[in-house]
């Protein structure tokens, strides 16, 4: 396996990146994660887009612009043979010194690309549902670390994931400071209701996906009434359909919230219909590689 490491394709086992690097210090710097299918990176410039907003965000100066992130990203991709692939792009700070002051990182800051097969939540999973809790753990409010920025410290969804975890799920549903529902730990969520869906505003603590604008384009494109809306634990709970939705996992229905049996414990049919729908836009659309 070949990493892409600033500017240098290099094997894995010398893919490394310094003990000072303030990404490793203190998770200070913006990462993505993008999928290709058959060939074709999907919606990469929107991938782009929002690195490069974390990133100024955060006041980080990307050392590629973002055609020669693409280009980097489309070279890692060839040299690895991968027309299926996850594709982790992360930008650090840079080695510094032992100290916060991020001035002491300026032009250090780095770039690595790594691509991989993807690894798949099992197929059953797709056609049963997954089981998820609400977890003591809040999401990050945006006042302090926005969740809009993809930053390197993950340190609040993962403390939601373990808390899942040890409950015996999978999955954790994250709420802000007033209760509402913002999303789980690596993924949107969806509920469905008299036939429209709704998911919580990006202002609420949770980050602007692309999978998740994906599928309220394809809702509002087959005219399915799509809502941007707050939600509570209680409409979770009585909502007909529940499904999450991220680059990783794609799209994953829900059947049963904090022991609440969601729409018969079965996938439904309008999320069965927008897996079906995504499913067939990630075979069509996306920036297009030869091996
Ligand atoms: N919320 C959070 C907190 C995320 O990290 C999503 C939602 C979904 O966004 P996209 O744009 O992917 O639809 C994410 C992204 C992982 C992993 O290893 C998860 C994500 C990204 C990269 C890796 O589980 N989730």
């Amino acid at each position: 396996m070949k990493v892409y490491i600033n500017g240098k394709l290099v094997d894995k086992k010398d893919a490394k990146i310094s003990v000072l690097d303030h990404g490793f210090l203190y998770g200070d710097g913006v990462f993505e994660g993008i999928r290709s299918y058959n060939s074709m990176v999907f919606k990469l410039n929107e991938h782009i887009d929002r690195l490069f907003e974390s990133a100024h965000s955060i006041m980080l100066d990307v050392p590629l612009n973002k055609k020669e992130m693409v280009s980097a990203i489309i070279t890692t991709l060839k040299a690895n043979r991968l027309r299926d692939a996850y594709i982790r792009v992360v930008v650090s700070r840079g080695e510094g010194d032992l100290g916060l002051d991020p001035r002491k990182c300026r032009g250090n800051e780095s770039v690595a690309i790594i691509t991989d097969k993807i690894a798949l939540y099992p197929k059953e999973l797709y056609d049963k549902g997954m089981k998820i809790i609400s977890v003591p753990t809040i999401r990050n409010i945006p006042e302090a670390v926005n969740p809009q920025i993809k930053s390197l410290n993950y340190l609040n969804n993962i403390l939601a994931k373990i808390e899942a975890i040890n409950a015996g799920y999978q999955e954790a549903i994250m709420l802000d400071h007033l209760g509402y529902i913002t999303e789980c730990t690596g993924d949107n969520i969806f509920a469905v209701k008299k036939g429209g869906i709704y998911t919580p505003p990006q202002c609420m603590g949770s980050l602007r996906g692309i999978t998740r604008d994906t599928v309220l384009d394809i809702a509002r494109e087959s005219n399915i009434p799509a809502h941007e809306h707050v939600i509570t634990r209680h409409e979770l709970y009585i909502s007909e359909e529940c499904f999450l939705t991220g680059t990783a996992a794609e799209i994953v229905p829900v059947v049963n919230v904090d022991g609440r049996i969601i729409g018969g414990g079965k996938p439904g049919n309008i999320t069965k219909f927008i897996m079906k729908e995504f499913k067939k836009l990630t075979q069509k659309d996306g920036v297009r590689y030869k091996i």
